[in-house]
């Protein structure tokens, strides 16, 4: 186990991972497979322990987005079926089919280059993805998904694994734009000769909404992390989700402050009176960026702002009373009565809970609990 010696750590609720994935698993048809989306270090949980903690609660496969981040969670020992759903360069192909890893594909000129560079030994699967309206990756017409079929036919060497497609408005009242991807997918579908084995379509907003749309595979990301896809679908969550990212920090230094002197750089909080002032040792390297300034955390059970500007390893807090060094303070999580929220931070941001937890970065260790009780620290810090 390592250990940090910076008082700064992201919690991450194992227990939490898995409740919501085995309370989505209830809601799903059996035959259903759970890839539990993984990508971008697991939505900055950590790659690792989330997929652990997904599959045993039930996730069958797992996605990510980049060959990388495949080949991680290989080398973790974990032997789940992953697909890789961004695009992954042909001449990596027999990387990919050595660590029986799915890519995903749009273009039958991929499939012939990615052919020259397989030996037969391992079969590479691929997923075609279909871009129905989100307008990133994916064949737009039935004639190019016609190709794509062909070129993976034509060589041993592929197993036409799987179809998809992605939803660009799930998580929006209105449904209209997704009606119409729906029928735009149904019509790639209804274009092909024979199906492949996976066939999805569902993201987690879509698998919370629309049971029909899930065939018999979904990809289930945020709220496997405890969060809504949107602020609109929070009253249509089907069961109570269980956040699973909380930070925390502790005062490293306290001093009282007399009217009229002021706080970090630029001078910018200016005090009125007497005030009771505390350094955290958390800043905008850590991804509690500057524009959280003015930003409220938790000390001894109460709200108090941040103060000032927030510099790259440390910020300062206005205190309620004096209180003494090593006091906790949590700046995402609960204190008795109190909680701020992933979604407080990303409404003080204007942006989406997704990116919160993403943002804090790799510096902070990452604290993993299991009934309350620590299983695994991590610190990219430390080399062991
Ligand atoms: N499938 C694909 C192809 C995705 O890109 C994502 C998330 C998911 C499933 C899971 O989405 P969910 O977490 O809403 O369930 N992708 C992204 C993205 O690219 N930006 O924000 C979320």
């Amino acid at each position: 186990m390592t250990v940090f010696y910076r008082d700064t750590w992201a919690e991450i609720n194992l227990s939490a991972i898995k409740w919501n994935v085995k309370n989505v698993k209830q809601i799903l048809a059996d035959h259903i497979e759970l890839y539990a989306v993984v990508k971008a270090d697991a939505y900055g949980h950590g790659m690792v322990p989330v997929a652990k903690a997904a599959i045993e609660a039930g996730a069958t496969r797992l996605a990510v987005a980049f060959l990388d981040e495949a080949l991680a969670l290989r080398k973790a020992n974990i032997t789940a079926p992953i697909l890789v759903l961004g695009a992954s360069r042909p001449e990596t192909a027999h990387i990919a089919a050595k660590h029986d890893i799915a890519l995903t594909v749009f273009s039958p000129e991929w499939v012939k280059n990615a052919a020259s560079c397989l030996t037969n030994k391992n079969t590479l699967n691929l997923h075609i993805k279909c871009d129905t309206g989100m307008g990133r990756l994916g064949v737009k017409t039935t004639d190019e998904l016609k190709q794509v079929v062909e070129a993976i036919k034509s060589d041993d060497a592929f197993f036409f694994e799987g179809i998809f497609t992605h939803f660009a408005t799930a998580d929006e009242l209105d449904t209209n734009y997704f009606q119409r991807q729906a029928q735009t997918f149904d019509h790639f579908l209804a274009s092909l000769q024979g199906l492949p084995p996976i066939i999805h379509s569902a993201n987690s907003a879509t698998t919370l909404r629309y049971g029909e749309h899930t065939f018999n595979a979904v990809r289930f990301g945020i709220p496997m992390y405890g969060l809504s896809p949107s602020e609109e679908m929070k009253p249509l969550l089907p069961y109570p989700l269980q956040p699973a990212f909380t930070l925390h920090t502790k005062i490293v230094h306290v001093k009282k402050i007399h009217k009229g002197e002021t706080i970090g750089y630029g001078g910018t909080y200016v005090a009125q009176k007497t005030e009771w002032i505390a350094t955290l040792p958390i800043g905008y390297a850590d991804g509690w960026i500057r524009s959280l300034a003015g930003q409220e955390v938790l000390v001894d059970g109460v709200r108090t702002p941040i103060v000032g500007r927030i510099c790259m390893d440390q910020c300062m807090i206005k205190l309620p009373q004096k209180l003494p060094i090593g006091t906790n303070v949590t700046l995402i999580g609960r204190q008795d009565h109190e909680e701020i929220s992933v979604d407080e931070i990303a409404g003080k941001l204007e942006t989406i809970n997704y990116e919160i937890p993403c943002l804090i970065s790799t510096r902070v260790p990452r604290v993993y609990k299991e009934n309350g009780h620590i299983i695994e620290t991590t610190n990219p810090l430390l080399i062991n």
